[in-house]
């Protein structure tokens, strides 16, 4: 009969909900998970400074990021007015946030 199927899917449903629920609840309390969004909050975003995709931050394209000229002069190592990626490479962590 159709109404027992429905019933069973529902049934099902409810399972699969509180095992979701479960899961959502148990998950926050262990916190053990590795440290994956850690070191993806370090990796800079290159691709997000790089805007014209010449390899090379210019000094607009760290600006349009809000990195400090400070810290883009820190890190333009041959002073050639533009950071490659290995010069980037050593950008502190933190990302054109503000602070
Ligand atoms: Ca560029
Ligand atoms: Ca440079």
């Amino acid at each position: 009969m159709n109404c027992v199927s429905i019933l069973k899917n529902k049934t099902v449903q409810l399972v699969l909900i509180s095992t979701a629920q479960i899961f959502g609840i148990s998950y926050p309390v262990h916190a053990e998970t590795p440290t994956e969004s850690k070191s993806q909050a370090i990796a800079p975003p290159w691709e997000l400074y790089d805007t014209d995709k010449d390899d090379y931050i210019s000094t607009e394209e760290a600006a349009a990021q809000k990195m400090p000229s400070e810290t883009f002069e820190a890190l333009d190592i041959d002073r050639d007015g533009r950071l490659n990626k290995d010069e980037f490479s050593k950008a502190p962590p933190v990302t054109g946030t503000g602070r």
